[in-house]
């Protein structure tokens, strides 16, 4: 098969999603193109993978506008045509699945691929004035899949679709990489380390983990890495320079090669609102590094409380802090958790399930295409 992978190019969960899925649906024999305003970190080149440049059209930070969905389907509909896709994968309804419908409707009388797409996450939390589009775009997809049972019904509440297929996210045995033992870390430095990676955003309630920086810097020494960037990175320098442990604090920015941060980790921090699914916690379960989090929706899913890390009610620092106290203080139990969090990230979440379910996703919606019937159809 010739599939167009349509994703942001921005560092984040989804972007390494549809990374990992091109490097192995290539692997697998078919011929990948992505998508993308620039090449997602992580792709491996291959003979049989191709990048394409689209016009940037928002980003899980921003609405993309009308003209930049609209440029976006123009580029889309170009490589559909030139490259002969088969299926077309928009990551993200909004705006990937409806520039991708819309780039569909202009090739009408031509070749038309099939489409469908996978749902990430703010695509059920979107602004009210553009669900009619998104509803419309999902209803014209040709099969529809989510990263989390949370994420599928959620949709079907939101826009009033069919269910979509539940097809989890995986992890790449590549970042997987074996951490130093923690005595050995801990020989070499006296701080301990707190992870967060985010975009940021209000909804991962990045402003929490400087709160519980504070309170587990009572007990323990320590320090919060901050990989990503994003609207709250202000409010937690003022938290910080409120608390009193800005010089605690280090913002590494939205760089590339996350994985090294990983290595380095003691515990990530995930105290979100909300999480559809929480790549970056299984990053740190394939790492081996606890997390300690917010106990919501697809997160919950994803991390299995008191077996390979703690989840807190949303907002709940006294009680984060506390379980990263725990950990930190007490290092077998800090390893169990992370040999745990390995083993399910390697027995759950291996590629070759995912990347198999996909293949039997596409094959599906090549049916519902060639007879005419959408995802919206019975
Ligand atoms: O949440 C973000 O800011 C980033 C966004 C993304 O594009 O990676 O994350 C969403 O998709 C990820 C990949 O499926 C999920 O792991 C995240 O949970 C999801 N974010 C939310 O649901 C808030």
């Amino acid at each position: 098969m010739r599939i167009g992978i349509v994703c942001f190019a921005a560092i984040g969960g989804s972007s390494t999603v549809a990374a990992a899925l091109a490097n192995h649906l290539v692997a697998a024999g078919h011929t990948l193109f992505l998508l993308a305003p620039a090449p997602p970190e992580r792709l491996h080149p291959h003979s049989s993978l191709f990048f394409r440049a689209m016009p940037a059209a928002g980003s899980p930070l921003r609405p993309g506008s009308a003209a930049e969905v609209h440029r976006l389907a123009q580029g889309i509909a170009a490589v559909v045509s030139e490259d002969h896709l088969d299926v077309v994968h928009a990551h993200y309804a909004d705006p990937h699945a409806v520039a991708a419908v819309a780039a569909r409707e202009m090739l009408l009388g031509s070749w038309t691929p099939t489409v469908v797409t996978t749902l990430h996450g703010t695509d059920v939390t979107v602004d009210p004035r553009v669900a009619p589009a998104i509803s419309a775009a999902l209803f014209a997809s040709d099969g529809v899949s989510a990263v989390s049972p949370f994420l599928a019904d959620a949709a079907v509440e939101a826009y009033g679709i069919p269910r979509p297929i539940v097809i989890p996210n995986c992890i790449d045995p590549v970042s997987a990489r074996p951490r130093p033992g923690l005595e050995q870390r801990n020989q070499s430095r006296s701080e301990r380390v707190l992870l967060h990676v985010s975009t940021l955003r209000p909804v991962k309630r990045a402003v929490d983990c400087v709160g519980i920086l504070a309170r587990v810097n009572r007990r323990v020494p320590c320090r919060l890495l901050v990989v990503g960037d994003g609207p709250d990175a202000e409010s937690m320098h003022s938290e910080a320079a409120r608390l009193g442990v800005a010089n605690a604090i280090s913002f590494v920015g939205a760089t590339a090669g996350v994985d090294r941060y990983f290595a380095e980790a003691d515990i990530l921090l995930l105290p979100s609102a909300s999480e559809s699914f929480g790549m970056a916690a299984l990053e740190a379960m394939a790492a081996g590094v606890p997390v300690v989090g917010s106990c919501v929706d697809g997160l919950a899913g994803v991390v299995v409380d008191g077996v390979c890390g703690r989840l807190l009610p949303v907002g709940d620092l006294d009680g984060m802090a506390a379980a990263a106290c725990e950990l930190l203080l007490q290092p077998g139990l800090a390893a169990a958790y992370g040999d745990a969090g390995r083993r399910l990230a390697r027995e759950s979440y291996a590629p070759a399930g995912v990347i198999a379910a996909y293949g039997e996703f596409y094959a599906e919606s090549r049916l519902r295409h060639a007879a005419g019937l959408p995802s919206g159809a019975p």
